[in-house]
Formats: structure tokens, sequence, C-alpha cells
């Protein structure tokens, strides 16, 4: 008898474990991400055109253990991943069903993050080659699906942007670490104002390692980037005393360098930094600062803090709501301005995690 109940119970939390897993595995588990061989390549299809293939845990939970596999697999000689249909690689994380889940005090609020930014740690850390071929959409976090493996094949379909300080985020997927190795203030240009790379300038930026058309392969060979003029003004000096658009000790000092500016370029910036959330502006000013001299899995450490300490604020929910459930990109920012970010309050949000902190 005691043996049947034994059974029974073991056989109940079986059912229940598989239950569990089927839902998290569930919204048409498993074709959100197909694996195929092609010849000695191993091939990761996000599947998921409709969503613009936004990466939702179901999936990371899919690719990860296959990576790890193929990583010993004598079959695979690389790996290849990219995007189904024409329009994105990967527009970015589930971030609405994140969240949903803070909302309601789900885990997937942790574990979405924590495990993507695993996933990006393989990557950065991959033993065979890794290919994505970035052809079209690819920001937030198809960044990190791409960013950190050592082939990144842009085409003249590929946009890329890192946009989270419009939505109260902030560049994670291990931005903190790619973003302030890019060309002088570049990173940090593109981290605050979410500014779209388009086609060859994804490689001109050192974001893309090789670029092809998408279907041939010599358009605008000879085409300089298009940033050329601004990165002068991104890195400006001027007469007078040493001043860079975008190298300033402080957020406010950005802001003021724009105002005090009186070129086109550095107008619109200003207004477009205006409008993203004054927390996350402070925040991934100081990620890429520290992020500068951390490693990849020091900045992904970090990341997780941030994650969690914007998953308890108000702006996170705020921003998505506005751009991507309610659509009126109208956020109203809490503190409306940067002056009510203070640095207790950043320190707060870098502070260990203890037990819960992310472990690579
Ligand atoms: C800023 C962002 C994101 C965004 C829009 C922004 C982002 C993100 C998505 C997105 C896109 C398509 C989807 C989806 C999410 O949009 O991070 O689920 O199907 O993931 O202005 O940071």
């Amino acid at each position: 008898m005691s043996v049947m109940i034994l059974k029974c119970s073991r056989l109940r939390s079986v059912f229940r474990l598989r239950t569990l897993h089927h839902h998290l595995m569930s919204s048409q588990a498993g074709s959100d991400v197909l694996f195929e061989r092609v010849g000695s390549a191993s091939v990761i299809t996000l599947n998921r055109p409709k969503a613009l293939n936004a990466l939702n845990l179901s999936m990371i939970r899919h690719i990860y253990p296959q990576l790890k596999n193929w990583e010993k697999d004598p079959e695979t000689d690389l790996v290849v991943i990219k995007g189904a249909g024409e329009k994105a690689f990967c527009a970015g994380g589930d971030i609405r069903a994140v969240t949903e889940a803070g909302r309601s005090g789900d885990s997937l609020a942790q574990d979405f993050f924590r495990e993507e930014y695993i996933l990006n740690n393989t990557i950065g850390t991959y033993q065979k080659p890794y290919v994505a071929l970035i052809d079209g959409i690819t920001m937030g976090g198809g960044v990190g699906l791409s960013v950190h493996g050592c082939f990144r094949v842009a085409t003249e379909k590929t946009l890329f942007a890192m946009p989270e300080t419009a939505i109260g985020l902030f560049p994670d997927v291990g931005g903190g670490y790619f973003l302030p190795r890019l060309q002088g203030k570049l990173g940090l240009f593109l981290a605050l104002t979410g500014f779209r790379l388009k086609g060859r300038d994804v490689q001109r930026a050192g974001v893309a390692t090789h670029f092809v058309e998408s279907q041939k392969s010599s358009l605008d060979r000879d085409k300089p980037f298009s940033l050329t003029q601004h990165l002068d003004a991104i890195n400006r000096r001027t007469t007078g005393h040493v001043f860079r658009l975008f190298e300033a000790s402080s957020m406010e000092g950005i802001l003021e360098n724009l105002r005090q500016d009186g070129s086109t370029f550095a107008q619109k910036q200003a207004e477009t930094l205006s409008k993203m959330s004054p927390t996350s502006l402070k925040i991934t000013f100081r990620q890429l600062q520290t992020g500068a001299a951390l490693s990849l899995q020091e900045v992904l450490v970090m990341e997780y803090r941030l994650s969690q300490s914007c998953m308890k604020g108000n702006d996170f929910y705020e921003g998505v709501r506005a751009v991507l459930v309610d659509r009126d990109q109208s956020p109203r920012w809490q503190p409306s301005s940067l002056e009510g970010v203070t640095e207790q309050f950043l320190e707060g949000c870098f502070a260990p995690l203890g037990e819960h902190d992310l472990r690579l």
C-alpha cells in the first residue's frame, strides 16, 4: 500500500512536472525555433515571423541545450543562426510577457533575464564558429543572439538598434560589454538614443563583421559610413576647450553639450533623449561606463541586477504599455527628469543581489 502511495505521488509529481514543462514549452512548442543540419553546419532558425522572431523563454530553453550538444558534436563544424521570414532576424525579447509576469509575481520575470543572459554568455564563449545571419530587424534580444558570436553577417535589409531606453529598460544582453568597445563614443550614442543603423552601416559601426547583399554581394561597397560626419560631432573637438558631445562625466553633461551645440544633429539627439526614460538614461550611462572595464561575464552579472531593478520600478512597465500595449507613445516617466534620478537610487540598482545574483 505504501509502495502504491509512493508510486502514485511520484507519478503525480512527474505528471505535474510534465504539465509545467508543457506549459513552459507551449506557445507552438518546438516550432518557435527550428534546428537542422546542412552539411557540417548546424542551423538554428528563429521561427516566429509574425512576432518578428521575438525571443521568448521557450525558444531560449530549446536553443541553449542544443548549442551545448553541438559544441561537443563531432558532426558539427559550425553553427548558423537565422530568422524565418523576410522582415526580421529577431526584433527583441518577448518583454510584453516579461512585464505581465512581473506584475503578477510570476518567476518568468527572473527566469527570462537569467536564462537569456546565460545563453548570451554561451554564444560569447562558444568553442566553434558561430555565424549569425542578421538579415532584417535585429534589436535588443536579437543583438544578444548575434553580437557575441564570432561572425555577424549583415545585409542591405539589416536594421540594428538597442532601443531599450524608450521602454524604461536599458541596453542589456551584454550591451554594457560590446557598446563601450565600439569606436569613440559611438556605443554610448547608440545606447542612449536608440539610433537605428541600416545595411552596410551596421558593419561600418563594427556591429557586423561581414556584409553580403541578401541576394548577391557588391551593393554599396564604396558607400562611406553615413554616420561619419556625425561621428565628428559625437566625438567633436571645437576651438578653445576639448568638447565631445557624448563625452561628459554625467548624463546631464551630455544633454548640456547637445543643447549648447548649434547643429541640427545635436538638437535632434537632444530631442530624442528628452523622450527617453530619465531612469533608463542614467542607468545606461553608468552601465556602459562601468562595463568598459569588465569582462562579458561580469557585465551580464551587472545587467541581471539592473534587470531586476527595472522589474521593481515604474518605467519598464510604463514604457512597454506606451510602446507595445496601448501604443500611445506617451509614457509617463517617474521621475520625469534626470535631476529626479538620484545617485543613491542608482547605487541601489547596481547593488549585488546575494544568493539571487546571476552565476555564470
Ligand atoms: C523598444 C524596445 C523593444 C521594442 C520596441 C521598442 C524591445 C522588443 C520589442 C518587440 C518587438 C516585436 C515583438 C516583441 C517585442 O519592441 O525590446 O514581442 O514581437 O523586444 O521601442 O526595447
